[in-house]
This record gives structure tokens, sequence and C-alpha cells, in this order.
């Protein structure tokens, strides 16, 4: 049988599953290091756009209608109704920390670098960042990274605004030699690597000074709410914690972002992630519900974060149903 790794494309989570379905995992299953990594967006998955294969792996992205291989995740909206042997579904904050623990129940030796490896991705994809490790992601880095800088700056050379350099960078990572962790990987000692989290330390300021200039708190649905169709374009990258560090009163966060080729927008929620315990909704719900009222369909996410795509039109409208429903 052929086997693929199909992982979440230009995502850090994605990346490390690959990381470890490939290091760990595959060698218990017999399954060739030479293995091909084809990095998907969920969209594709969800609107049946990839062509699945009886060999196929799948991973951190929704199931697929047919059947496949192996298959893990971690996203709520992604539950299975009924279990499978192949099926690996886990409601954790990342789908590396449940390949890891699935690597050790299959013999793996866990040692430190796997499990600081775990935490940091935990931490990563699942948003726990308190004030401080936010601020050392975010803002420029000394000469010395620690290691949950390390996997920002790895994230950040596959997260350039070209698909195709990001989906080429990661699935070279991913082929060469892989060693116990990505960071500790002989590959990302390279001066390279850092180049491209630098440059993104200086577009995350200049997107904050922007965003400083627009963005505002609805005060009855306690949301901070930003709008980019109020600017002609945008500048430097977004810095998705910053509102809520901004707006410490905030309970929730809305982006809004036109995609100007196919006359949707894409809607990203989110609850303070310095306080998850104001978060009264179940937000990867919410956007499912959005997706399919105010879109085609494509929509979900975690219990405190998701994204959605609504039809251009119908933004407006979307994003009263959604403010509404913040406020109970
Ligand atoms: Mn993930």
């Amino acid at each position: 049988m052929k086997h693929r790794i199909i992982t979440h494309a230009g995502c850090l989570d994605g990346f490390c599953s690959a990381f470890v379905f490939k290091k760990y995992i595959a060698p218990t299953l017999k399954i060739p290091e030479d293995i091909e990594i084809v990095p998907v967006m969920p969209k594709e998955i969800e609107l049946e756009e990839v062509e699945i294969q009886k060999g196929d792996i799948i991973l951190d992205l929704p199931r697929p209608k047919k059947e496949v291989f192996f298959w893990c995740d971690h996203h709520i909206t992604n539950k299975p109704e009924e279990e499978k042997k192949n099926h690996h579904w886990k409601l954790a904050p990342s789908c590396t920390g449940v390949l890891i623990e699935l690597a050790v129940s299959r013999g793996v030796k866990e040692n430190e670098e796997l499990k600081n490896f775990k935490q940091c991705m935990d931490i990563i994809d699942g948003a726990m960042y308190d004030k401080k490790q936010y601020k050392e992601c975010y803002y420029p880095a000394k000469d010395k990274l620690t290691a949950l800088q390390q996997f920002h700056a790895l994230s950040s050379s596959f997260q350039t605004k070209d698909p195709n350099l990001n989906d080429e960078i990661y699935r070279r990572l991913l082929s060469n030699n892989l060693e116990r962790s990505p960071i500790t990987s002989s590959w990302f000692k390279s001066e390279f690597i850092r180049f491209f989290y630098d440059a993104r330390l200086r577009s995350y300021q200049e997107w904050r000074d922007q965003v400083d200039t627009y963005v505002y708190y609805d005060e009855k649905s306690k949301c901070v709410v930003q709008d980019d169709r109020k600017i002609r374009f945008r500048k430097g990258l977004v810095d998705r914690f910053y509102v809520h560090y901004k707006f410490p009163e905030t309970s929730y966060s809305i982006s809004l972002r036109p995609e100007l080729e196919s006359d949707q927008v894409r809607m990203s929620i989110g609850c303070n992630i310095f306080h998850k315990e104001r978060c009264k909704i179940h937000i990867g719900n919410l956007c499912r519900e959005v997706g399919k009222k105010f879109g085609e369909g494509s929509g979900g996410g975690h219990l405190q974060v998701g994204g959605c795509t609504v039809l251009a039109g119908k933004a407006d409208d979307a994003m009263r149903f959604i403010l509404e429903k913040m406020k109970d």
C-alpha cells in the first residue's frame, strides 16, 4: 500500500504532527522513511478537493469521508461519532501532543526533549501562553532563543505570504533526517530560520501600529472587533493575541478579513487567551453554524477558538449574529 502524510499546511502543529508521525510512529508500522508529505488546508478536506487514497495518513485535519489508513486530530468539531481502530481523536491542546502520547504508549522512550517538545506545542497550538510567554514570542528577541521562541521561529519559516514557498520549505524540512525534536535537529540550527523570525517580529510590530488605528471594543458583547474591511491594505502580520493584551477587559475577539479573489470574508473568533474562564460559548460550534448559515459550509474549531468563511454580502449579518450570541 502506498502511504502519504496529509497534514495541515502552513501550521506548526500540522508540521510537528507530521514530524512525530514520521520519526516515531511510522517505524512501528513499517512505513518507509521517504514517505511523501502533502500539506493541505482543512477546507480542502471538507470540500473534498483533495483526492484521498486508502493508504493516506491524515493529521491535524478533519476526517475525510473516505476510509483512510490512519487519522489523528484534536479539534472538537471533528469529533467522530463512532470509534475506529485507525482513528485517534482526543480533545487536547495540540495534535502533536496526542501523537507523542500515542508514540510513548507504543514503546517510544519519553525523554526531556520529547516532554519539552510536547509542552511547547501544547502552549502554542492550545494558546496557553501567559502574558510573559506572549511577550517573549511576539516582541523583538535576544540572540539566544528560548525553546518556545525556537518553535515560533520554525513556524515563521513556512508562514510567508506565498503558499507554494511555504509548502516547499515545509516539505523540505520534513524530508531531512529527523532528530529527536524539530528544534534540536541540526538543520534547525542554521541562521536561515532565524531570518524568517526576525522579519516576522518586525511585521508584528507594524501590524500592531496599524491595528491601533481601527480596532475597537464592543462593550455589550465584551468583544474586540478587528474589521479589516475598514482598511485599504493591511500592513505587517497579525499578532492574534495583541488585542487581548491591549484590552484586558475583553471576553472575546473577532477579526474579519476579506478574501479578494473569492468574494468571501474569513472570520476568526477567539476568547481572551489570558482569561479563558470568561468564555461562555462553544466557539468551534458557533463557527460551524455561521459557516453553514452565512457561507458555503466551511467553519469549525475548538471550544475557545475557531474560524469560518462567509459570503461577503452576508458578512454584516454574520457579525451581528455572532455579537448577539456573545451577549448572553
Ligand atoms: Mn492543531
